[in-house]
């Protein structure tokens, strides 16, 4: 039996080098650009670009065509999504489901709303991968993953959230608080997979220190993965904080790729840890 996990470029992974994997790529489009989410792109070109750019940028994503692609051929095939509630990618994957279903009926796939995104997507696939490794049957880890997916959570803390605001995504009221000088939302992925705003921090060093309260509410030593926009310190201060009151506790940072950096925007933190 062969596997693959194939997930789209909101999870920030470009690789998994332990397991067959494929990124589907989602796209930014600012009039004429058009900026996919691979490992090609210049994140930094595409920020500044961004910034000088005043007609409304979008983003689009990934087509039935681009998920079959990435199949390719496995037996078994595992495939987490961002949210259902902000995005169109779970019902696109769901259709090339179907397609790739019919095309080889003795294949599996196993699309996974995950109803969140970036780095909560990292630790389904992580375990995904762990069960893979183990050679766990796909019924076992269809089950076991869901069951998993139960005790993971989002939680954020945003600078900017003008994207989401022009995009529909989020209450422009949230936004605009946002955007004062200084204030940062601190929210998490809703239950239903939306962005939910917890409150409202001066300062990064208030940010953090409110975003690891919220964190504590339910934290108790599991994995933590960290995913920040050009905010390499503000990662390392939370890990610092984390590290300090469960020292053996598996943490990793990383960046954000160009369709989170494109909604969390610069300064943006966003962290995906196990209630357990
Ligand atoms: O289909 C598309 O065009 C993609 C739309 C994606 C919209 C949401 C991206 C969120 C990126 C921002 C902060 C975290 C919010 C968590 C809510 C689940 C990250």
């Amino acid at each position: 039996m062969t596997y693959k996990i194939v997930m789209d470029s909101s999870s920030n992974l470009q690789e998994m080098p332990s397991v067959n994997f494929a990124s589907v790529a989602l796209k930014i489009i600012a009039g004429e650009r058009e900026f996919i989410d691979d490992p090609h792109l210049n994140l930094q070109e595409m920020l500044d670009y961004l910034a000088d750019y005043k007609d409304k940028s979008s983003t689009s994503s990934p087509n039935v065509y681009d998920w079959l692609e990435a199949f390719g051929e496995a037996d078994a095939i595992f495939v987490p999504t961002i949210t259902s509630n902000l995005s169109g990618t779970y019902s696109s994957a769901n259709l090339a489901r179907d397609i790739y279903q019919e095309i080889h009926p003795n294949r599996h796939v196993c699309t996974l709303d995950t109803l969140s995104t970036g780095p909560e997507m990292v630790l389904i696939a992580e375990k995904l991968a762990e069960m893979i490794l183990a050679e766990e049957t796909f019924n076992t880890i269809e089950a076991r993953i869901h069951a998993y997916m139960q005790h993971t959570h989002l939680l954020f803390s945003l600078e900017h959230l003008d994207n989401m605001a022009k995009n529909g995504r989020v209450n422009p009221m949230v936004a605009k608080a946002a955007g004062l000088l200084g204030i940062r939302i601190i929210g998490r992925a809703s239950d239903e997979g939306t962005l939910q705003p917890l409150g409202k921090a001066r300062g990064e060093r208030k940010a953090i220190s409110q975003l690891y309260d919220e964190m504590k509410k339910n934290y108790r030593g599991g994995k933590v993965r960290i995913a920040h926009c050009f905010n390499a310190a503000a990662a390392q201060a939370l890990m610092r904080l984390l590290k300090a009151d469960f020292p053996e506790s598996d943490v990793t940072i990383g960046a954000t790729t160009a369709l989170c950096s494109f909604y969390a925007e610069t300064g943006g933190l966003l962290v995906g840890y196990e209630d357990c």
